[in-house]
């Protein structure tokens, strides 16, 4: 019985796999806190591998964009306790004016922002923003921003996920792989490879072959950047493609691998949570805002010189030539990983601190 608030929490897919990725991870989350969530979603066709149980989850219900405009739908209809527009998408306006029209109050209206490490994230974070027009002009919404240090929202963590990871023990880390690379030489390190386009792509390639490491690279952009890096290589490194898999299997791949490069927002906090050495690469943005949130991050991490180095090449801070980590700068990277986890295991989560925002909010009216 889920005998929690009822959310309503609105996603619009921009480009990737990310703004889903989180939405969906939140959905969970709170349902597994004993709330009730609708999912409103304009694409969700990437549940289909991220999440293929999402449309039989009990005290979960994703919903149609489009839905959120009927107004028939609409009146059949709990209220929600909560509402989230996540990353800034807007509500639809129709789903608003019946919320102003039906309720006798607002709901708690939160923003969900994207992730960042910049330092004016603990700032902004939970500030109240009064709706300066629209139907409902005059509520209120407030700004939730996750991030990486106390007075931030925190990081999606699950309960059971160092349970898992523990589990995900010694036999079932050979098991994955053996079946994923089963030519792997014992000296040989696995990497994972999720990225959108690095410029510096066909000199990882190249630094890779004729070493014993074997990269795994998942489905979508990645795929076919390495691809298209590959057709102009006479040879290759030891590579294999990957099938989609669910959130929880994402989760192995970055468990299993020695080294794993992410991107984005979701698998970054995934990379994090791993405890394993990872290279990010951070959503690129027209006015390259992007750099000062990749700086930003390094500074959070304490990263090693070596790792900075590496970063800035892979994210095309800076050009030449990538830095191919030797064994001890490996050791030190993998140190910072650690470190870095330990940091963000003894902080609050991200649920935890909406729960509680949201409820002091519900104190407050
Ligand atoms: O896909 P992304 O690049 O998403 C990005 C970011 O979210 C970014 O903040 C946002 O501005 C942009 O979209 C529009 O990277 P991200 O955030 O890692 O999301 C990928 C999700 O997909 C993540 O939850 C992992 C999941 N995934 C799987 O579960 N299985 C898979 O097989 C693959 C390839 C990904």
């Amino acid at each position: 019985m889920q005998s929690g608030h009822l959310w309503d929490i609105f996603c619009t897919v921009i480009d990737n796999h990310g703004d889903l990725g989180v939405c969906w991870r939140l959905t969970r989350q709170l349902r597994d806190a004993g709330q009730r969530v609708r999912l409103w979603v304009d694409d969700a066709s990437a549940l289909s591998w991220m999440a293929p149980t999402a449309h039989q989850e009990p005290g979960i219900e994703v919903r149609p964009w489009s839905d959120a405009s009927q107004i028939s739908t609409l009146q059949a209809l709990p209220p929600a306790d909560v509402w989230v527009e996540a990353f800034g998408c807007d509500i639809p306006e129709a789903f608003v004016a019946h919320g102003v029209a039906t309720r006798a109050q607002q709901p708690k209206w939160i923003n969900l922002e994207y992730l960042s490490a910049e330092d004016w994230v603990p700032r902004m974070h939970g500030l109240p923003s009064p709706v300066m027009s629209g139907p409902a002009k005059g509520w209120t919404k407030a700004f939730f921003y996750p991030g990486f240090t106390l007075g931030t929202g925190g990081l999606l963590r699950e309960t059971d996920l160092l349970e898992r990871q523990q589990n995900f023990d010694l036999v079932k880390r050979s098991a994955w792989r053996e079946q994923h690379a089963p030519n792997l030489a014992p000296n040989g390190l696995l990497i994972s490879l999720f990225c959108y386009e690095p410029a510096a792509l066909p000199q990882l390639l190249a630094q890779l072959v004729g070493t014993p490491h074997h990269l795994l690279v998942p489905p979508g952009r990645p795929l076919a950047a390495v691809q298209q890096a590959l057709a102009g290589m006479a040879v290759q490194p030891n590579w294999s493609a990957l099938p989609y898999t669910d959130q929880n299997g994402f989760d192995e791949m970055l468990w299993a691998c020695d080294l794993n490069f992410v991107r984005g927002e979701d698998s970054l906090v995934r990379a994090l949570w791993t405890g394993q050495p990872f290279v990010w690469h951070i959503y690129p943005q027209d006015d390259n805002a992007h750099h000062t949130k990749l700086e930003a991050f390094l500074v959070w991490m304490h990263a090693p010189q070596s790792l900075q180095r590496f970063h800035r090449v892979w994210n095309g801070l800076h050009e030449g030539e990538l830095p191919a980590p030797d064994p001890q700068q490996l050791a030190d990277w993998r140190a910072c990983a650690l470190r870095a986890k330990q940091a963000l295991v003894n902080q609050q989560d991200l649920l935890q601190q909406l729960l509680m925002h949201t409820e002091s909010a519900t104190r407050a009216t």
